[in-house]
């Protein structure tokens, strides 16, 4: 039986290499390793760390002693050499234009018979990551005699973590945060470094460690002194810089001054003076980012200046120190109205910004996030990306889940981000790749672009709460150094590296990985209507109603005739019209836009005919139940595994991936019984409001008996059957009796229950007296999404009890006992044949 792991090494396992797959080339019998140059020594070095985790890491993988050479030791076979360009006196074989022209750059030259392997980089930070490639390479067994080099494709490869000084961390789903606690940064930094070393070991170099949402105390100079500067020396030898999220407020609610404008020269002094203090213990500080005029934070605009001059206002004393301002793009009016058919929050970033383009200073860098509005399961590539030419632009994707699954599904996202990266914007009529763009060789030549991702991993041993999350760390990592690269090769790495080289566990955990992005699409939100998630409240599960009605501009504009958002130039917000000519043609007509947008940019009766030639509610219909039963497929294909990885690890994911099941059907039902109802217009397939193998327990009926349960309303009405759950009076335990009506058979008995955050009530099944089971609506305690107070479509689950035989006139007894506020809610059973899934 394999060690149980709990996730901390993600990647970095560094497992022992079969034997049944070693080959000479592949496992080279290398013994020493030698750094050279005098940094060699220093800890706080990344050459230093190069040297110490190839020791460590060959000496794991291929299970012999490993030591560190000194610089004048005999360089043979078995010898590894490493160092930065300059060191080596002879680079014999390395091509005179190579990687290592680049800034981290790296060139690696495995062994041959007479002479050394050498890893070799254009500075000690490409040092380092020549020697994450080497081990990577090692550790799946695909080193081989070839030598080979890399640098990356943009300069900026970052992290935005959106943790708060209390510890919590806004939108993170795996724990609390690893750099605060109480207000204060923690004494126990072990895991940071660990971090710093995942995020080198894949080519990231900086990251900003607390929430955008920021809190001015962290700039306070105990706070500095004490805190970010640990944070800053431990995160160094990995070459990751450190960034701080700033409150433009900081003026008046740190410094005591009576404004907070940008133009106010005390202001400026105020701005200018924390500079310094930062850099006095941080030399090596990144710059800051900004969040203005967004969702209730001040800024600029709030003191009748613009964002430019806003954004200046960092940049200027930034500047002598070579750091950066990022100023997110992200500014939109959340209290639009939706009355005004012009109205539409996707404008917002190009509005606010393309007009400035002359205005930044040279440092200033705006960060935009993917899409228009907010890391939804589809929109289109935000067209701010190809409207700045002069001001620098850097890409933000969300590697925590916010709109999906919260790390409580797993979802691949790095064929989204591949897809955006393609894209082409066709600036001035010329092929113009998202990812070219954001390369200093790109067509605005921008010497300082790149990537920023929202990460927020926590202390958690799974980093982001479920070990499957993990692929998408990953991959955006080695995107942004290699942003051409194939989303289901970057997942294979990342298979052998985290779970096994087994080529069975391999291929079988890639086909799922790669099937849960359409799946969620499938199931949550199509055709580009966005995550239709509930954005009035947690984020997680489906609430069409909720994305009407309100100013936060996530429209969809459905009514009982049509729906969708028209954001062409004709007759609509003029959104499509951002774009650079040949692309805004495409989206502007209904023929060109494609499917899979056409909601995003039209509005259309549910009747249209799609090119499929499906009409949208059918589509919609289809959809949703396609999604929900491809992710019906997963815990099974997951099981196939058992055995071939550690039960620990094995047993983590098969619990989130058999809850992702049952919440996939309440994302189904959810969303297709919105619409039904708004539509009036049935499902073909007779599927929506037909369930044949339910008891609704609060619908009346001969078979359902309910003592101590009574039917309340949920706060969602399409989150449960017929908008109705029943529940037990508080403190008191009641009792549901169903007098089965089936033929004899051996059946899957599915019980849909609402799990809250207000108590963890206790259920028992029993079939004709006998218990089949027993359970806790104890998820708060295990999954680690946002969880919900009420009866709705976030609390909604299921849990199954498999193969139990049953006949005409058994009598299945629930009893359920609450807790607290909990009122052990219930909404229906489903007896399910053999391969049914309802
Ligand atoms: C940090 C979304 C999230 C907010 C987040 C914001 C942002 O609206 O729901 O939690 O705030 O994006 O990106 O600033």
């Amino acid at each position: 039986m394999l060690p149980d792991e709990d996730g901390v090494a993600a990647w970095l396992r560094y497992a022992a290499l079969p034997e049944s797959q070693r080959t000479a080339t592949n496992s080279p019998a290398i013994d020493t390793v030698i750094v050279l140059g005098d940094e060699a020594s220093d800890a706080s070095s990344p050459l230093s760390v190069a040297g110490r985790e190839l020791v460590d890491g060959i000496s794991k993988i291929l299970g012999r002693s490993v030591s560190l050479g000194s610089s004048s030791s005999q360089h043979t076979s078995s010898t590894l050499v490493v160092g930065v360009r300059d060191a080596f006196t002879l680079l014999e074989g390395v091509p005179s234009s190579s990687p290592l022209d680049h800034t981290d750059g790296y060139w690696i030259d495995p062994a041959s018979s007479s002479s050394p392997s050498r890893i070799i980089g254009h500075d000690a930070r490409g040092v380092l990551y020549g020697a994450f490639a080497y081990l990577s390479k090692l550790a799946q067994g695909r080193l081989s005699s070839e030598a080979w080099g890399s640098s990356p494709r943009a300069p900026i490869r970052w992290i935005n973590q959106w943790d708060n000084m209390d510890g919590t961390i806004e939108r993170g789903y795996g724990g609390r945060s690893l750099f605060f606690e109480g207000g204060a940064i923690r004494e126990d930094l072990a895991r940071v470094k660990e971090y710093a070393r995942l995020m080198a070991s894949v080519g990231l170099n900086g990251i900003v460690i607390n929430n955008v949402n920021a809190n001015a105390s962290l700039l306070s100079e105990e706070s500095l002194a004490n805190g970010v500067k640990r944070v800053a020396d431990i995160m160094r030898p990995y070459g990751v810089r450190i960034g701080l999220a700033l409150n433009f407020d900081a003026p008046r609610t740190l410094g005591g001054l009576e404004t907070s404008d940008p133009l106010d020269e005390n202001v400026v002094a105020w701005w200018t003076e924390k500079t310094h203090l930062i850099y006095k213990y941080v030399p090596d500080m990144l710059g800051y980012t900004i969040k203005a005029n967004s969702e209730g934070q001040p800024g600029p605009l709030s003191y009748g200046r613009t964002l430019a001059e806003g954004a200046n206002l960092f940049a200027k004393p930034l500047s002598q120190y070579g750091g950066f301002v990022f100023y997110r793009a992200f500014v939109y009016d959340h209290h639009l109205r939706e009355d005004n058919p012009k109205n539409d929050r996707a404008n917002a970033a190009v509005d606010f910004f393309a007009h400035l383009d002359d205005a930044f200073d040279d440092n200033v860098v705006v960060q935009v996030k993917f899409g228009p509005i907010d890391f939804q399961v589809r929109e289109p590539v935000s067209p701010l990306l190809a409207r700045l030419r002069k001001t620098k632009a850097v890409i933000e994707f969300m590697v925590a889940q916010e709109y999906m699954g919260q790390q409580t599904h797993a979802v691949y996202l790095a064929p989204q981000w591949q897809e955006v990266l393609a894209f082409d914007m066709r600036v001035d009529g010329k092929p113009s790749l998202v990812r070219d763009i954001l390369s200093p060789s790109g067509p605005f030549g921008w010497p300082t672009t790149g990537y920023t991702a929202v990460v927020n991993v926590g202390r958690d041993t799974t980093w982001l709460g479920h070990h499957l999350a993990m692929a998408n760390l990953y991959a955006y990592g080695r995107l942004t150094w290699a942003p051409e690269s194939d989303a289901r090769v970057l997942l294979d790495e990342w298979t052998r590296l985290t779970w096994s080289t087994d080529p069975e566990v391999v291929e079988t955990l890639g086909n799922l990985l790669m099937d849960t992005w359409p799946a969620y699409e499938g199931h949550s939100g199509n055709l580009g209507i966005q995550t239709l998630c509930d954005i009035l409240y947690t984020h997680y599960g489906p609430s069409p109603a909720s994305q009407d009605g309100n100013g936060w501009g996530q429209w969809t504009r459905a009514n009982a005739k049509s729906l969708g958002m028209d954001r062409t130039v004709a007759t609509g917000t003029g959104f499509a019209g951002q774009y650079h000519p040949e692309v805004a043609s495409v989206y502007e007509k209904i023929e060109t836009t494609p499917d899979n947008l056409l909601l995003w940019f039209h509005h259309v009766p549910y009747t249209h005919v799609l090119k499929s030639g499906k009409t949208v509610i059918q589509h919609f219909y289809d959809a949703h139940y396609e999604g929900a039963a491809m992710v019906q497929t997963f815990s099974q294909r997951w099981a196939s595994l058992r055995g071939k990885i550690d039960d620990a690890r094995w047993e983590h994911v098969a619990f989130k991936l058999a809850y992702q099941a049952g919440h996939a059907l309440v994302w189904r039902d959810s969303v297709c019984r919105f619409y039904h109802s708004l539509s009036g217009i049935d499902d073909d397939k007779k599927r929506v409001g037909h369930y044949a193998h339910r008891y609704a327990l609060a619908a009346p009926s001969p078979n359902v008996v309910l003592d101590g349960y009574t039917p309340v309303d949920a706060r969602l009405p399409e989150s449960a059957s017929n908008g109705k759950a029943v529940q037990t009076e508080e403190e008191k335990s009641g009792k549901v009796t169903i007098t089965l009506d089936v033929d004899s058979a051996v059946y899957d008995i599915a019980v849909n229950y609402f799990d809250t955050s207000v108590g963890r009530a206790s259920y028992s099944l029993a079939v004709n007296d006998s218990t089949v089971g027993t359970w806790q609506g104890n998820l708060q305690d295990r999954l680690g999404h946002d969880f919900s107070e009420y009866i709705d479509g976030h609390s909604a689950t299921r849990i199954y009890f498999r193969g139990v035989a049953l006949k005409g006139g058994d009598v299945l007894i629930i009893e359920g006992q609450p807790d607290g506020k909990e009122r052990a809610p219930l909404d229906y059973v489903s007896i399910l044949p053999e391969g049914v899934v309802d």
